[in-house]
């Protein structure tokens, strides 16, 4: 049984899926793949479950009734994750932006460093975007700068979406009162580790836009990760923000 599952949400993306799978099953480490998928129209579900046989219980599916958005599709995979054992639960699209290559760093940093996050992360040194207009890198650049600023989470790509967390922090964060659901819960989901006391470490990656298929992103999800940072930072400073159990003194790093 592996202790490691990569949560991987699709929407319209059976370009993508066969190559990526066949990618991660290449690596050395016995890696999980659990997707979920929103019955995309172009029929991702189809070419995942005909993929599946090919890698017998390392490939899982999760189908939806519609399009239910990003972040509720990572807490249905958080909550999978946790109730199928696994420690090592990672974050990653489908779209090849993420290496495949960085997965094992990922996973060293958390399993045997003893972080309870990594993050792939663009903006540390040796982290670089490829592809990207540059209007769109500074947008997300300062995008970050701008969470920093209001927030102080000391995290430099505060919306990266390339992750692996131990399962203590998705077993202490209340998963059923998470607020946001597009860049903002990238955001949240940090904040909440952070100011909860678990420990972080960026790793640098290089991001590649998108080849094959159709970006998902839209101008209201901006909108609500600026407001939501500020609404964050209200709640914390209220009490209200986060909802869950900090670390336990005795495991702190
Ligand atoms: N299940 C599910 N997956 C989604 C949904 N929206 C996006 N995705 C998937 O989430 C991942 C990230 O979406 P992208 O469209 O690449 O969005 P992005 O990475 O924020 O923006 P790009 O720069 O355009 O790539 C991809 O694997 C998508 O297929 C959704 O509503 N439901
Ligand atoms: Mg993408």
């Amino acid at each position: 049984m592996s202790n490691s599952l990569i949560i991987i949400p699709t929407f319209n993306e059976r370009e993508n899926v066969v190559e990526l799978c066949k990618q991660i099953m290449l690596l050395q480490e016995d890696f999980h793949i659990l997707f979920v998928d929103d019955s995309s129209p172009d029929g991702t579900a189809g070419v995942i479950k005909a993929l599946m046989p090919q890698y017998p219980q390392r490939i899982h599916l999760i189908e939806r009734e519609g399009k239910l958005g990003l972040a509720s599709a990572y807490i249905t995979g958080f909550k999978w994750a946790l109730a199928h054992e696994y420690s090592y639960i990672f974050e990653m699209d489908c779209d090849f932006s993420h290496p495949v290559s960085a997965l094992p760093r990922l996973y060293r940093t958390v399993a045997m460093e003893g972080y309870d996050l990594a993050v792939g992360s663009r903006y540390v040194k040796g982290g670089k975007v490829k592809d990207w207009p540059l209007g769109r890198i500074l947008m997300s650049y300062f995008a970050s700068v701008y969470v920093r600023a209001v927030t102080w989470l000391p995290v430099h790509d505060t919306t990266a979406g390339f992750v692996c967390y131990h399962r203590r922090v998705l077993e202490s964060i209340n998963l059923d009162k998470i607020h946001f659901r597009g860049y903002a819960f990238q955001i949240e989901m940090k904040y909440a580790t952070y100011l909860l006391g678990f420990s972080i470490k960026e790793l640098p990656i290089t991001f590649t836009d998108r080849k094959l298929g159709t970006s998902k992103m839209s101008s209201s999800i901006f909108g609500e990760a600026f407001s939501g940072v500020l609404k964050l930072r209200l709640w914390k400073e209220q009490k209200k923000f986060p909802q869950g159990t900090p670390k336990p003194e005795a495991t702190k790093k």
